[in-house]
């Protein structure tokens, strides 16, 4: 369909993940290795609740290789992958829009985070060591919840008819 010249449109987006350390009252699923240590969700959604599905068709999370089927194609919302690990990577996020609409895929990367970050008193506190600032960092998360979640704006230059339709639809 034809291009709409001289407009662009946004759409907000968050993406990241959400780690729980495993205990008692977050056990790991019977189907996890025994030496995962943590539960996690990594995810791509729209910030005000929309629905993304009315521009994107899919979203494939690219896991790392230690992970069985390590590409998870999720074909409609929400665009999540939940799974258990003890590791931190980077993940990488392929969205596909809605089919006939002009747009390429778009490639996002996340690094997955499970361990509390240490702030900078953290750091401080630890002279500079960085070892000890991250057993600090993890000594203060009594809850064991970590996030690492991004706030984006995807921009569609110019986009088709049919994107535009897709993009500004109720
Ligand atoms: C690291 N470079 O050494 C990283 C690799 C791999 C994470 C992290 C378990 C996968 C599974 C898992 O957490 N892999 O057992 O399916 O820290």
């Amino acid at each position: 369909s034809k291009r709409i010249r001289n407009i662009s449109v946004s759409r907000p987006i968050i993406y990241g993940n959400i780690a729980e350390k495993v205990s008692e009252k977050n056990p790991l699923p019977a189907s996890s290795p025994s030496d995962h240590t943590h539960t996690w969700k990594v995810f791509l959604a729209d910030p005000l609740g929309n629905d993304l599905s009315q521009y994107i068709k899919k979203v494939v999370f690219k896991l790392h290789d230690t992970y069985v089927n390590s590409s998870r194609s999720i074909e409609s919302p929400p665009f999540e992958v939940h799974e258990t690990g003890w590791g931190e990577f980077e993940i990488v996020i392929k969205i596909y829009f809605q089919n006939d609409c002009g747009e390429k895929n778009i490639t996002l990367y996340h690094h997955l985070k499970l361990h509390p970050y240490p702030t900078h008193a953290d750091i401080q506190r630890a002279g500079g060591d960085e070892e000890a600032a991250l057993r600090i960092a993890a000594a203060e998360n009594v809850s064991g919840h970590v996030e690492s979640i991004q706030y984006d704006e995807l921009v569609f230059n110019e986009p088709t008819e049919r994107m535009f339709k897709l993009l500004t639809q109720k």
